[in-house]
Parts: C-alpha cells; sequence; structure tokens
C-alpha cells in the first residue's frame, strides 16, 4: 500500500496523530523527532506510527471523550513517513513539555511508554531537532572546554585523562597514590570510575581527603594545574549533595575539581540538580548503562546522538561519546564522532537534523564566518555567549592507549576533546608514571606530524607502550618486529 491507501486505514483515533501536510515543520514551534519503526501485532506502519505519535504526546489507545479542543490543538503528529527505511517523523508542540527546561520529563515523552508498546516491533529515536525558543529554557553547560584549557594552559592537544585501575578495592591512599602517579607522570586529569561511591575499603572522606593531598603535591612538583573528577552520584538526592559539600569545603580551588554523575543510573534529574546547584563546577556526565539503549544492533531505544544532545542541553560541561569503535567498546565513526560534533560546535548536523544552538542572524556575514572557523576547529568559538547553549566537551574513552591517540584524531578531525585511558596508562609495563609519559609523547609526536614508531626510537616510555599494546592486539607491528630481531 502507498501512504494514500495507508491514510484511508486510520481510524479517527490515530487520524488525530498525523498531519503529512503539516505547512512548516521547522516554524520554531515544534520539536521534532525522527524514530526507526517496525509495526507489530496487525497494524500497518502509519497505524503503528500514528499509535506511538499518541502515546507519546495526549492520547491512550482509543479516542476519549474527555478531549477538548484545546487537548487536541497539542496533539504530536507524524508529519512524514519514509514506507522504503521505515522512518517516522513526528511533531511534538513544544508547550507539551515541563517549563523550566526539565530533560527527565521530555525522555519520559519521546523515550518513555512507547518503547513497550505491542504495536511496535522496533522503536528507536534516532534524532531530535531543538526549536530555538526551546533551547532558552534550558541551562546548557556553564563551564566549558574552553574554560578547562585556560585552567590547565593546555591548547594544542586533547586533555589527557586517566581513570584509576583496578577499578575498586584499592584503599583510599592506594587510590590517591595512582593518581598522583599519573599526574607527575604528565597527564592533566584523573576522574573516579564510575562504580567509584562509599566503600568500606574507601570511604568517601578519606578518598577525598587523599586524593586532594595527593593533587596539591604534583601541583607543586610539576609546577602545572591538575583536576580531578569526583563520582558524587549516591543513592539520593541528600547524600549526593552532601558529596558535593565535602568537595567544595575541602581546600581544593575552583576549576581544580569536577562532579562525576552516572546520568543513566542516577538519572538525568540528578544531572540537572548539579548543573542549577552548582552553576561554578564542571559538570560530567559518566554514561554507564546507555548501552542497553544506545548499541546499534538494540531496535528499541535511542541512539547516542540523541543521548549526546540532552546531556549538552541538560548542562553537562562534557559527556562520554565513544571511540569511534578504536577502542573497546561498540560504536561507529559516524555515530561516535556524529555526536561529539554535535555537541562541541554552535551548528552541527545530526543524522537527520542541521541543528544550531542560537538564533544565528542570517545576515550576519561575521557569525557565518565564526560558524565556519567553529566547524573546522581553526578557531573554536571564544565567545560562548553567541551560542544559545554553550559547548559540551566530548569524553573519548573505553580501551584507549597512547599507540590509538592519533587514529582518534583521525576519526575525529579534531583535538577538541578529553580522553581518558585506564588500563591504557596503568597497564604500561613501567607502570602508570611511565604510561601517563607514554599518552604524553603520543601528543607531542602528533604535534609534530612524527608516526609514533619514529619518535619511540628516542623515547622510551612509548616504545614500551608501543611494544606492549600493538602485541597485545596481535597486531605486527615494525617496532615489535625490530625488537624480535635484535
Ligand atoms: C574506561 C572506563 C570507562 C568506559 C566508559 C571503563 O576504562 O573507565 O568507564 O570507557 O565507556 O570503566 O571501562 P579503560 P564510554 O580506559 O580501562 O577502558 O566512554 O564509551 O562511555
Ligand atoms: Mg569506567
Ligand atoms: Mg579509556
Amino acid at each position: 500500500m502507498d501512504i494514500k491507501e495507508l491514510l484511508a486505514t486510520l481510524n479517527p483515533h490515530q487520524a488525530a496523530y498525523v498531519n503529512l501536510d503539516l505547512p512548516d515543520p521547522q516554524n520554531g514551534e515544534y520539536m521534532l523527532c525522527v524514530f526507526h519503526l517496525l509495526p507489530g501485532g496487525k497494524l500497518n506502519m502509519l497505524q503503528a506510527a500514528c499509535e506511538v505519535s499518541a502515546e507519546s504526546s495526549t492520547g491512550t489507545n482509543f479516542a476519549v471523550k474527555t478531549e477538548t479542543p484545546f487537548s487536541r490543538e497539542m496533539n504530536s503528529l507524524v508529519y512524514k513517513v519514509d514506507l522504503e527505511k521505515n522512518l517516522v517523523r513526528i511533531a511534538y508542540p513544544r508547550r507539551l513539555r515541563d517549563r523550566g527546561g526539565n530533560i527527565q520529563n521530555i525522555f519520559t515523552y519521546i523515550a518513555g511508554n512507547i518503547f513497550w508498546m505491542k504495536e511496535i516491533n522496533a522503536l528507536k529515536l534516532l534524532d531530535v531537532r531543538f526549536p530555538p525558543a526551546m533551547l532558552e529554557q534550558y541551562d546548557g553547560p556553564s563551564y566549558t572546554l574552553d574554560d578547562m584549557r585556560k585552567y590547565l594552559n593546555v591548547y594544542d592537544r586533547p586533555i589527557l585523562w586517566t581513570i584509576v585501575k583496578p577499578k575498586m578495592w584499592l584503599t583510599s591512599a592506594e587510590y590517591a597514590e595512582v593518581a598522583y602517579d599519573f599526574r607527575v607522570g604528565g597527564g592533566d586529569f584523573v576522574k573516579n570510575d564510575e562504580p567509584q561511591a562509599d566503600q568500606d575499603f574507601c570511604p568517601y572522606d578519606k578518598m577525598v581527603k587523599h586524593v586532594a593531598e595527593a593533587m596539591a603535591k604534583a601541583v607543586k612538583e610539576t609546577g602545572h594545574k591538575k583536576v580531578h573528577s569526583f563520582n558524587v552520584s549516591a543513592a539520593d538526592y541528600d547524600t549526593m549533595i552532601k558529596r558535593c559539600e565535602m568537595i567544595r569545603n575541602s581546600w581544593m580551588e575552583k576549576w581544580s575539581y569536577a562532579f562525576l554523575i552516572d546520568g543513566t543510573t542516577a538519572g538525568r534529574m540528578a544531572v540537572q540538580t548539579l548543573r542549577r546547584k552548582y552553576p561554578d563546577v564542571f559538570i560530567h556526565f559518566h554514561r554507564a548503562g546507555h548501552g542497553a539503549f544506545t548499541r546499534p544492533e538494540n531496535p528499541i531505544g535511542f541512539t547516542v546522538l540523541v543521548l549526546s544532545k540532552f546531556a549538552r542541553l541538560a548542562g553537562t560541561s562534557w559527556i562520554h561519546t565513544g571511540t569511534a569503535w578504536v577502542g573497546k567498546m561498540a560504536g561507529t565513526p559516524d555515530e561516535d564522532v556524529t555526536s561529539a560534533h554535535n555537541i562541541l560546535q554552535l551548528v552541527a548536523d545530526g543524522h537527520f537534523f542541521h541543528q544550531s544552538r542560537g538564533v544565528i542572524p542570517e545576515t550576519d556575514d561575521n557569525f557565518v564566518k565564526d560558524i565556519q572557523q567553529d566547524i573546522t576547529h581553526h578557531t573554536v568559538l571564544q565567545d560562548d555567549s553567541r551560542r544559545g547553549i554553550k559547548k559540551c566537551c566530548p569524553i573519548i574513552s573505553g580501551g584507549l592507549n597512547p599507540t590509538l591517540l592519533k587514529p582518534f584524531i583521525d576519526v575525529m578531525w579534531n583535538i577538541d576533546f578529553i580522553t581518558t585511558m585506564g588500563a591504557g596508562v596503568h597497564a604500561h609495563p613501567g607502570g602508570t608514571q611511565k604510561g601517563a609519559a607514554a599518552l604524553i609523547q603520543a601528543c607531542e609526536a602528533y604535534k609534530e606530524w612524527i608516526d609514533i614508531h619514529e619518535y619511540a626510537k628516542t623515547h622510551e616510555e612509548l616504545a614500551q607502550a608501543i611494544m606492549f599494546f600493538e602485541k597485545k592486539d596481535n597486531k605486527p607491528t615494525r617496532h615489535a618486529e625490530r625488537a624480535e630481531s635484535n
């Protein structure tokens, strides 16, 4: 059946949630969504699309007698269907959402009941477009990559982090020691891992104290600023705030710490609470658990791009966006790099939408030029005030090591990201400090356009990293062959 025949199959209830002649979906009145949809049960594509539209806005599975002319105005509308690719576009009146910029509320609409409906066999939210009037309701990041670069005085390379490993079971003193080793080895930043909390073998208050002391020591010895991202996720709001206050009341200076929140398991409300309560702290969104929704092979869920766009709206300074298959986690270049660019740039193309974060006056030639500069990353727009929503920095993490840094930069086509390496540093044969040194050397090689195997001839820590990580991956490398032939 073609779309006209499908339209004729709709019952009055379904017909109230479709308008294939919607004059201008991008007129600023709608939040637009694109879903991949496979109908389930006995419904055809358009019937299923309308049922999804109803359930994700004002409706349920029958037309109800209590509807009013106004409530009908707030119906979301299926405005385009691609029968070949099973793609459905739905326009959501922007007044549907909770006023004041609530991410949790939107997810409950467009990633809520609809995933559980019998009428679908597959439903994946692929991309979202926010109208400018909606963007204004959202906090967006307060502190960004620009502030981090300024604080660390690092401009010509990615920001280099580690995660202390083993993930757990280190005492607070041992934990702080590993963090110290990375910092004196040259690393900028250390993050708690996603499960770090208040465990009996590493009490929270002791962890904060030991980390702060070790960080101060590293700053003194290296003469460089250092930062720590503390996981403040907790069972309840009060405990989360208590952890934040413990960190703030330590003597660590502003910008030397970030609050990490497990945004998938602790929830969007926790993310927005931190952003609103602590506008003077970097907010770090760890996305552990997102794979249940975002894995490309999952037929039901949403994409990394959708999660990342919302994280920026919620005001996180940085979120993990994936290693584009270079590291250990799933994720494709298209998915991960599209997400990274979408949260970093003023305007960016998603999978289906061109999204700008500011109202860009068409006549403002300078602004248009700035956008080109921003996109080509010659000058990352310093003047964030021209962004409706400030930039959010991609974190590239998951199985990376110094030998994979350049391969990732080549996929990302810029250095405007944070890279966190856990095993990539602590599995180095020489230990953490040398692991950090190898990472710095990999950056130096990149800046000087020298292949790391060449650079390793005069940099022992990098040579050891290549030997270990490339052999470990069973990738025959010139270096390993040379070592074997010696
Ligand atoms: C990385 C990591 C990160 C994952 C998150 C881990 O450790 O600390 O949590 O990378 O994945 O626990 O695996 P390694 P993503 O560097 O030792 O792999 O960044 O894709 O959300
Ligand atoms: Mg981790
Ligand atoms: Mg990593």
